[in-house]
């Protein structure tokens, strides 16, 4: 069989993707090479003093780990120089990131979580890069976009996809007109076409969530959990329970295998509820790539791609799967009136 790499299968279908520009396959470039670092880092992980802790805490309030801060110097290095850029976001970093400067520029906003689950990193667990991008908005003046420009609602975005490093590294993502798949060949050092055009199942047979939340959720939430324990629901018996405790690894399973993963909001100490899940740099781009491999996601009511993030790292409810399950909570929800919900 041919093989296929992301760059020919990108030109290959160039007429359906009004994104596939000469520009646009610079900057998948640049983001593939990123993450064949990323990748070699995480396989020799073991091997080399790129364990532990920096000492730093991140704008998350949370300890940066030394893998976390080499994946989101490499993407910024490396994409910064890329021309094609005029702003960037990570998980990482409390501000935008302009290209500014003699560096050149271009058009296009790339917001990313450089390594997520990184409390996994150490445990040999699979962790991945996700990747939203942007056009920035026209007639908008010469220099740095804003905050505003950036911005934008979630069903702007042009491309968004994920590196997942696993048994093998892969690539998925979607410029608006399917999902696909590549598998890192190591040998060739290529990411070759291995899913092409996937699709998530209709009806799941997983639920993934972090129950150990149980008693921080509504009754409502708590409903939409039960039903997929129970034996009354769409499979007549209890689903499975799979929780990686990363996003994009159990996403890509349920992706695969067909299923739900939920990131329920939690009550907080002062009474009100929350999500934990950022909107633009994880919630936004796996909606995308759900509804285009056919699945749906949702923050228990509301569609994730009719956001319009508020603040850069503002935080999400998230649901996200098969869309026979996603409606399903989303049924429960408006049903026993979760005010766990933005607007409910
Ligand atoms: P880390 O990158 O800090 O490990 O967070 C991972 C994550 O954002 C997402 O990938 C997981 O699905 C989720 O958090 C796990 O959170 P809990 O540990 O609260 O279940």
């Amino acid at each position: 069989m041919r093989q296929v790499t992301v760059t020919e299968h990108l030109l290959l279908h160039q007429k359906k993707s009004p994104m596939a520009t000469g520009r646009f396959t610079s900057l998948l470039t640049e983001l593939i090479l990123s993450a064949k670092l990323i990748s070699r880092e995480v396989t020799k992980a073991g091997l080399v003093d790129v364990l532990g802790f920096t000492g730093e805490t991140n704008v998350q309030g949370e300890k940066v780990r030394k893998l976390d801060e080499f994946a989101n110097n490499v993407l910024i290095h490396r994409l910064r120089r890329s021309g094609v850029l005029c702003a960037m976001a990570s998980e990482e970093n409390g501000d935008l990131i302009q290209v500014s400067g003699d560096l050149p520029q271009g058009d296009y906003i790339l917001i990313f979580d450089p390594l997520d689950g990184s409390s996994n990193i150490d445990v040999n667990v699979s962790i991945g890069t996700i990747f939203s991008i942007y056009r920035r908005p026209l007639h908008k003046g010469p220099g740095s976009p804003s905050l505003a420009e950036v911005l934008q609602r979630c069903d702007k975005q042009v491309a968004a996809g994920y590196f997942i490093y696993g048994s093998s590294t892969m690539m998925v993502y979607t410029t608006g007109n399917g999902v696909h798949g590549f598998t890192l060949d190591p040998s060739v050092g290529e990411f070759l076409l291995s899913h092409p055009d996937m699709k998530i199942p209709e009806q799941g047979r997983i639920y993934s969530v972090n129950e150990s939340y149980w008693n921080y959720w509504d009754p409502a939430t708590k409903e939409a959990i039960a039903y997929f324990k129970s034996t009354e629901n769409a499979l007549g018996k209890p689903y499975s329970s799979r929780y990686i405790g990363s996003l994009v690894a159990d996403f890509h399973r349920n992706l695969l295998y067909g299923g739900i993963f939920m990131y329920p909001a939690k009550r907080r100490p002062d009474g009100t509820y929350a999500g934990k899940l950022r909107l633009t740099c994880e919630a936004a781009p796996m909606a995308f790539i759900v509804e285009q491999a056919g699945g749906l996601a949702t923050d228990g009511v509301n569609r994730i791609l009719d956001y319009t993030p508020t603040e850069l790292h503002q935080r999400v409810p998230f649901f996200v799967g098969s869309p026979n399950d996603v409606r399903t909570v989303r049924e429960i929800m408006l049903r026993s009136g979760s005010d766990t919900v933005p607007g409910n």
